[in-house]
């Protein structure tokens, strides 16, 4: 544990057991240079505590590049709940009421919504006691909701980019497209790319969503130990993290990777084999912004629904900004969008 958190670059970590259901909460505050933390919550059984602080300290230097590169003040946290396995409905709702008691003891330091294994019925109850700082409750509650329909339109953005920056026009028509994870943004994602008129192709391991996505005609189901050769345009991981490793990157087939999963690079210098293999990848971190800029844009700057949607087809002006300083510069597309996120934090008021 002492190793793991000094060789993290982050701020500070609040640990919390919470005894009636053995779960672990983790906080990581990894920057609070512009502005306060805030992240997702993520609840799942880890393997072991080790591997859930881990998830939060990467997921939380995530948020800080997320909100750095886009230049919006705030800062980057995540919080991770690592729950036993079989946990009982009542259990968890009273695990989640003393998770917001923790969330508002921190009296802002960190502002929260949800992740993997939360949803927007979820933030009602940790805003029981969570509140202020509690994101994406369900309209009824007053909240935005889920945050998964405008993390998807971010990523839809961000494919268009890509084709224009690769085939000179934006649009998705006939462009065949794997989607890896039809959950929250997967399932708005691959309305939006309905819509389109792209060639859709979907993975999941859920039997229930295989089922639903399955029975639809325009959809194409992969399994998933066949998702890394199967041939298609994008590739869009929105599932897990860590998937674009030694041993996936050389069997994609694939000109470009965009998707909406935190964390995809398992190792630093995947994103010089996936630009030494000709694939462009749009950066995680960037390309995943929607729901994190939308929601706290709607819920604490007042924005509209429809100026939060305008705000986040930004994402696509930033990524071909991106694509063309790497491909000018000779770097990966990953070190482009560093530099920029590094610049604001490094500036004064979060100007470069
Ligand atoms: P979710 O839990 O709703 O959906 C994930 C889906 O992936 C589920 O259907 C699950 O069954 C499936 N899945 C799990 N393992 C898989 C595998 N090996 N192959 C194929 N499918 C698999 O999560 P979500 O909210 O849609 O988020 C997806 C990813 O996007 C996560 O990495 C999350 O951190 C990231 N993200 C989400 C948001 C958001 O607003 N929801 C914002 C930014 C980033
Ligand atoms: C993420 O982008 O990974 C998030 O955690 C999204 C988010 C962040 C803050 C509030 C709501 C959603």
């Amino acid at each position: 544990m002492e190793s793991i958190l000094q060789k993290w670059d982050g701020e500070e970590v609040i640990v919390r057991f919470d005894r009636p259901t053995g779960a672990w909460i983790f906080i990581a505050i990894h920057s609070t240079r512009l502005g306060p933390a805030a992240g997702g919550t993520r609840m799942k059984s880890y393997p072991d505590p080790k591997t859930a602080i881990l998830d939060a300290l990467n997921l939380a230097r995530g948020m800080t590049y997320k909100f750095a590169v886009i230049n919006f003040p705030y800062g980057g946290g995540k919080a991770v709940i690592d729950v036993p396995h079989n946990l009982e409905p009542q259990m968890r709702e009273n695990l989640l009421r003393r998770y917001g008691a923790l969330v508002h003891q921190l009296g802002g330091l960190f502002e929260t919504g949800p992740d993997v294994g939360t949803s927007s019925i979820d933030m009602d109850i940790v805003s029981e006691t969570g509140s202020p700082y509690v994101f994406c409750r369900t309209p009824e509650k007053g909240g935005a909701g889920d945050s998964g329909p405008i993390t998807a339109w971010g990523v839809f953005c961000g494919m268009q980019a890509v084709c224009e920056y690769l085939f000179g026009d934006a649009s998705l028509k006939d462009k065949r497209i794997l989607v890896q994870g039809a959950g929250s943004v997967g399932r708005a994602l691959i309305q939006l790319l309905k819509e389109a008129g792209a060639e859709i192709l979907f993975s999941d391991v859920d039997p229930e969503r295989i089922r639903h996505f399955g029975d639809d005609p325009d959809l194409q189901f992969v399994s998933a130990d066949a998702v890394y050769d199967t041939a298609c345009d994008i590739f869009s991981p929105c599932a897990l993290g860590a998937i674009l490793n030694r041993k996936t990157i050389p069997r994609l087939r694939c000109q470009a990777v965009a998707g909406a999963a935190n964390n995809q690079l398992a190792e630093p210098n995947d994103a010089e084999k996936l630009r030494t293999a000709n694939i462009l990848y749009a950066p995680d971190y960037v390309i995943s912004i929607g729901g994190a800029m939308g929601i706290t844009g709607i819920e604490s700057m007042g924005w509209s629904p429809e100026k939060a949607y305008q705000e986040v087809r930004t994402v696509a002006d930033t990524l071909k900004q991106i694509f063309h300083m790497a491909a000018n510069e000779r770097i990966t597309t990953e070190d482009a969008a560093r530099r920029i996120a590094e610049s604001r934090l490094s500036g004064v008021n979060g100007e470069p």
